[in-house]
């Protein structure tokens, strides 16, 4: 009962646009699964994809999204351990080699030959994907695909970040970009691992939003006079967040965590913005014992615990939904900075 073509947003060529259109349905390798796409999430790296805003060239033309949410409609010869009829889920790494020092010890998002979902391999903005089944998320039956969709790039990639800041409960997060489709869940995984949370972002309803999810402050960026002073005050005792969570897509917040951070404190990299760099004084680095450091999406274990804790209940996604029709239109919003959560695409329209 799989159709033989499907519809599909496709970009052309470098700077876009997406097109939405009819391409066929691709079949499964021994080791792949075909997945029917229901919902997908819109990320950010989907723009940067469509951009060329990075130094790693995409697949031309190109499918993209890799926050999908649907269920297995077909596999290959070599695949025993997901069945037909299971939900599944279409995650940025959709497979890697599991035989590199990397993949050995469970760093898979670090080996050189990963396929990466709606950037070299074609990803989840089409009614029909292939994954590696190995690197398939395993979605629960009782969880809704749309509202989990989300998880499976955002979610996934803060609640990494999280662990690899160190931070242990009871202490404090800034988390910034927090308004965005990152930070709005970064807020809840932090919230549900036991930390207190300063929201970062800019506008009235990213306030809004921010503080229904949980943050106990929030810092305007577009009006604080002084931002660097104002993330401090907001700790208990003045000395600054215990680590930051940076999810923004502009190269000035990189600068000011490592200024707001608290002596021994970790300051994580996640937000991609095109050309930026992130630097700091020697001195204040050393004397004030301040680690900066990245953080890259999620290994197999990463994923599986991140969907865990929404199947139990304890992260909201504030998500919107649209059909793949109008996925520039999203876009569009996204590239003004101007969507509080996410957005979700409906395959189906
Ligand atoms: O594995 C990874 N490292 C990974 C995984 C997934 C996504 C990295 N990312 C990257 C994306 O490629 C993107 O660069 O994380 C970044 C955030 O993705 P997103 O959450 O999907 O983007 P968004 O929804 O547009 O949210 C960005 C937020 O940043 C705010 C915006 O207002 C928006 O709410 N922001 C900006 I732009 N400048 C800010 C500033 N100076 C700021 N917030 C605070 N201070
Ligand atoms: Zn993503």
């Amino acid at each position: 009962q799989v159709p033989t073509v499907q519809w599909a947003q496709v970009i052309e060529k470098s700077g876009g646009p997406t097109e939405y259109k009819q391409i066929p349905v691709a079949k499964p390798g021994p080791d792949e699964v075909l997945i029917n796409v229901k919902y997908s999430g819109v990320c950010h790296t989907d723009l940067h994809a469509m951009m060329g805003d990075w130094p790693l060239d995409t697949k031309l033309p190109l499918v993209g999204g890799h926050e999908g949410a649907g269920v297995v409609v077909a596999r290959g010869e070599l695949v025993t351990e997901i069945e037909i009829g299971d939900y599944a889920g279409i995650k940025w790494l959709n497979g890697s080699c599991l035989s590199c020092s990397y993949c050995q010890t469970s760093d898979e998002p670090l080996c050189a030959k990963a396929l990466l979902s709606g950037y070299t391999v074609d990803g989840s903005f089409q009614q029909y994907a292939i994954a590696k089944a190995i690197h398939v998320a395993r979605i629960p039956k009782e969880c809704d695909l749309e509202a989990i969709s989300p998880i499976l790039c955002a979610g996934i990639t803060v609640y990494k970040g999280l662990k690899e800041s160190g931070a242990r409960p009871g202490q404090t997060v800034a988390i910034v970009g927090a308004g965005g489709g990152l930070g709005s869940i970064a807020l809840q995984y932090a919230k549900a691992m036991g930390l207190h949370t300063i929201a970062i972002d800019g506008g009235d309803e990213k306030n809004a939003l921010c503080k229904k999810l949980g943050a106990k402050t929030f810092v305007d960026f577009t009006k604080s006079p002084n931002l660097v002073a104002e993330v401090k005050a907001a700790t208990h005792d003045g000395l600054g967040p215990h680590a930051v969570i940076l999810v923004a897509v502009s190269e000035k917040p990189f600068q000011q965590a490592t200024q707001y951070v608290r002596s021994r404190g970790t300051v994580v990299c996640i937000g991609l913005p095109a050309n930026a760099s992130i630097s700091a004084p020697v001195f204040d680095t050393v004397i004030r014992m301040i680690n900066i450091k990245g953080s890259y999406v999620g290994n197999r274990a990463d994923s599986a615990e991140a969907i865990e804790f929404y199947r139990q209940g304890l992260i909201t996604v504030p998500f919107k939904t649209i059909g793949l029709s109008e996925l520039q239109d999203a876009y569009e919003l996204m590239k003004k900075g101007a969507i509080a959560g996410r957005i979700v695409v409906d395959t189906s329209r």
